[in-house]
């Protein structure tokens, strides 16, 4: 008789090693006697995803049922990182399988190890989206993430001989938490032409028409929730020739190669990930991405909408979608698009239901970041798009028109068409129009987005349209699974694990403040972090560093603005002032690491260059027998997610020292706080409320404010502007070639020196060493430095992104949670 599908849910170490012994045999294929380390991982991970996908269709089934709002995150980034371990933990059973891969002769820490990370983003955006997932699906929440599913995600870095040499990442060789639906696809239009017709009613009807169509492929991943049945769908697009224009005729004509030819430059399109962050190229192939991901995200959308059979009115009660960034501001074109020339409504109503319907969050002020795509350039690949915008725009401009009659400023300011040459289509003011709701990533951020760059839309919309959410991290990642030892140790003064779901009971720490035992765990556990980093540097830079030394890093994308070079100056500058010490005098420093990690843009020369800089520092430093343990300079190649998890809990103090106002948040700033380590910042993105959260106390805070960035930037191109003393002797360092060929690091000092100062380093230099100097005397204290440590995680719980999440769901989503019965 046909028995009824078991699902395959292990609870103990036997059920669970039964599952892996299957999965060796049958789904790999090989013999237990053949089994390595790589083979045990996907192993593990296949027992696990079966586990998962259980609770994955019961959510989506309940979802369905239920019929209620759902949430639709468009991020063209999201970088998840590694899934087993997360998994293991979000379902609970991380012991269990520890205690199986044991008996099977491995360690589970090797086989986590195995995996690739799903590294489809740049940085801090990418990473906000898969806490944001996460945190979806621990709280409940029905929602979905929409992405495209790279073949490469961001290069890998290798540094050789000090330069950033670019490695294609190619991760999909194996990867167990995909599922291909290969019956999921959506044919996307490009190019063509429109052509009008009239329908019965007299009505002008618009068809777009011709052109190429690629196909796009769904692949899911499911997202558990940490202690909770929920997991929720990341669905990934992937582009492949449609099967209507893979040319059959041309192939059985034998002209194979064009046939081919075809195939690849459909494939193209979600080949890679843009590995710039912040620098907006207006390449053809990216816009082709992202109508290629808007579309077929807005039409598996609305075919689930139309499935419940609601009128069109009730779209924006079933469906919210947040668009991460400017990136999919062509779904607020695509659904007026659908409504209007496919559907037949009138246009405002369409446009009522549109604006109902999405929210926008800006990630950055910065100009060069701002997208704005060629007129010209959308004319050609979406033509019927470029008019809906060209009426949005004139419907727009009336209503401006109307609220400020004869202010001809004003309509130029706000024109979602640049009057340029090219003429250009700004996509966050299309994304602002096409919105409800438009939010910043911290404070000042927020502050900023609606004084300067948006001010005229505040004017014309109203405050009510924009507000403020604070960036958050997901703390089952950046603590539970980041710093084990720190989350049971926290977990045991707090009564259990109840802070990974409500991070504010991190408060209850601050009562175990004055148990000296509780002090020295904790110191414990940053030693063994530093230690684990200590080896991890020796293995892959074969340079022995002193776990006792003060570990000072700063891991992040490397840009102007972020000042990497601000930090390696100020570390010629301690070098110098060690190298000008007598012995005896050297005896009494503290000793120090300087961590830096973090990748350029291939095309970013300068960035390249502060990378090649450090690297040589590094090499002088690491080996000058004066200096020995007292300072080391550190290059972590590669960073990404995985490292971060080992980098970010073996801090002592770590470096968020952008030009104040430039950036928006970070998110960084909160995994290191958390993790027990101090923060040397400027006053900028989210550094201001974590100081506010937990004391200025506990914070090095200096620099310039970001209310005086202008005047001072100002006094530097029409003024006199006076390099520092301090730094002009790090100038002359560099150029008198202690650090390699000066020329190389010309431009570097010309930067700061003669070419306007742009990101104020030489204004902010005095104030940074002297805040450096502080933080060495305040380290010697180890007992107060522990203290301030304890004080500030007590005082982090905003930072989670479920406070984020919530915030979203009650004042832009409006959406509520839907738990599993
Ligand atoms: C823009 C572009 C322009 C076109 C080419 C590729 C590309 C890729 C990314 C971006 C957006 C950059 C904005 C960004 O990443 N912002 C960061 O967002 C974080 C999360 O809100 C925040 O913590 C960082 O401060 C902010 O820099």
């Amino acid at each position: 008789a046909w028995k009824k599908h078991q699902v395959q849910g292990f609870t103990d170490k036997d059920g669970f090693e039964k599952e892996v012994v299957r999965h060796v045999e049958t789904t790999l294929a090989r013999s237990l006697f053949n089994c390595d380390e790589g083979a045990a991982y996907s192993a593990t991970s296949l027992a696990f995803r079966d586990r998962l996908i259980t609770e994955w269709n019961r959510t989506q089934q309940r979802q369905t049922t239920a019929d209620t709002k759902r949430v639709y995150y468009l991020s063209l980034e999201f970088l998840m990182g590694r899934a087993l371990d997360n998994a293991m933990l979000n379902v609970g059973l991380k012991d269990v399988a520890r205690g199986g891969i044991d008996e099977l002769g491995f360690r589970i820490e090797d086989i986590i190890e195995q995996e690739h990370d799903a590294a489809l983003g740049n940085g801090g955006l990418g990473r906000l989206a898969a806490c944001f997932l996460d945190s979806l699906a621990s709280l409940n929440y029905p929602a979905w993430g929409y992405g495209l599913r790279y073949r490469y995600g961001i290069f890998k870095q290798e540094i050789i001989n000090g330069y950033q040499v670019e490695v294609p990442d190619y991760w999909l060789d194996f990867n167990p938490w995909e599922f291909p639906r290969h019956d999921v696809t959506v044919d996307i239009q490009f190019y063509g032409n429109v052509r009008k017709s009239q329908d019965d009613n007299g009505k002008t009807v618009c068809h777009w028409e011709g052109g190429e169509i690629v196909t796009a492929v769904a692949y899911d991943m499911p997202i558990p929730g940490y202690a909770t049945p929920s997991t929720n769908n990341l669905r990934l697009w992937s582009s492949k020739a449609s099967s209507g224009e893979f040319d059959f005729q041309k192939f059985n004509n034998g002209d194979y190669e064009s046939s081919v030819a075809d195939q690849q430059r459909a494939e193209t399109i979600s080949a890679v990930l843009y590995p710039n962050d912040n620098l907006d190229r207006g390449k053809e192939l990216r816009l082709k991405q992202q109508y290629f991901w808007v579309a077929a995200s807005l039409y598996d959308i609305v075919r689930r909408f139309k499935k419940s059979k609601r009128a069109w009115r009730e779209f924006p009660d079933q469906v919210a979608i947040q668009l991460n960034d400017t990136h999919p501001t062509l779904a607020v074109v695509e659904l007026q698009r659908i409504l209007v020339d496919i559907e037949g409504l009138e246009w405002d109503e369409a446009w009522n239901i549109v604006t109902s319907t999405f929210g926008y969050t800006n990630h950055t002020v910065l100009p060069e970041a701002l997208e704005k795509w060629p007129v010209g350039l959308m004319q050609h690949l979406l033509p019927r798009h470029l008019q809906i915008i060209y009426d949005i725009n004139l419907f727009f401009l009336q209503s401006v028109e109307k609220k400020f009659p004869n202010d001809r400023d004003i309509l130029t300011s706000v024109s979602i068409i640049e009057e340029s040459q090219p003429k250009m289509v700004r996509m966050a003011y299309l994304a602002i129009v096409g919105s409800h709701k438009v939010n910043g990533v911290a404070e000042l951020h927020s502050d900023l987005i609606q004084t300067t760059i948006f001010k005229d839309f505040v004017k014309i919309f109203g405050a009510d349209k924009f507000t403020n959410v604070t960036n958050g991290i997901t703390p089952r990642r950046w603590l539970h699974q980041a710093n084990p030892r720190l989350s049971e140790l926290i977990a045991s003064k707090t009564g259990g694990h109840e802070f990974l779901k409500d991070l504010t009971q991190l408060n209850k720490l601050e009562l175990s403040i004055d148990d000296a035992a509780f002090r020295k765990e904790w110191a414990e556990i940053k030693y063994a972090n530093k230690v684990r980093l200590t080896k991890y540097i020796k293995k892959t830079l074969d340079v022995t560093v002193n776990p006792a030394s003060l570990f000072d890093v700063q891991v992040k994308r490397i840009h102007e603005y972020k000042r990497q070079q601000l930090n390696i100056f100020g570390v010629i500058h301690r070098y110098l002032a060690l190298k000008a010490m007598s012995p005896e005098e050297r005896k009494k420093q503290l000793p120090r690491v300087s961590i830096f990690g973090g990748k350029a843009a291939p095309g970013y020369w300068m960035a390249k260059q502060i990378i090649h800089l450090i690297n040589n520092v590094g090499a002088v430093v690491n080996k000058d027998p004066d200096i020995g343990d007292l300072l080391k300079v550190i290059y972590l190649e590669d960073y990404n997610v995985s490292k971060a998890e080992m980098i970010v809990p073996a801090s002592d103090l770590s470096e968020h020292i952008s030009t104040a106002g430039t950036e928006a948040s970070g998110t960084s700033n909160m995994k290191f706080v958390l993790n027990g380590g101090l923060i040397i910042g400027t006053c900028d993105g989210a550094n201001i409320e974590i100081t506010r959260e937990i004391g200025q106390e506990n914070i090095f805070l200096f620099g310039t404010l970001s209310e005086d960035v202008e005047d001072l930037r100002h006094a530097h191109t029409y003024g006199s502007h006076t390099v520092d003393a301090d730094l002009n002797k790090v100038f002359d360092a560099i150029q008198s070639g202690t650090f390699g060929e000066p020329n190389d690091f010309g431009a570097m000092v010309a930067a700061v020196r003669d070419h306007g100062d742009y990101y104020l380093v030489s204004d902010d230099f005095q104030s940074y060493i002297d805040t450096q100097k502080m933080v060495d005397n305040e380290y010697r204290n180890q007992d107060e430095w522990v203290r301030k440590c304890i004080r500030s995680v007590a005082r982090m719980g905003f930072f989670s992104s479920d406070r984020c999440i919530n915030e979203y769901a009650e004042g832009i989503w409006n959406v509520e949670p839907l738990a599993l019965k």
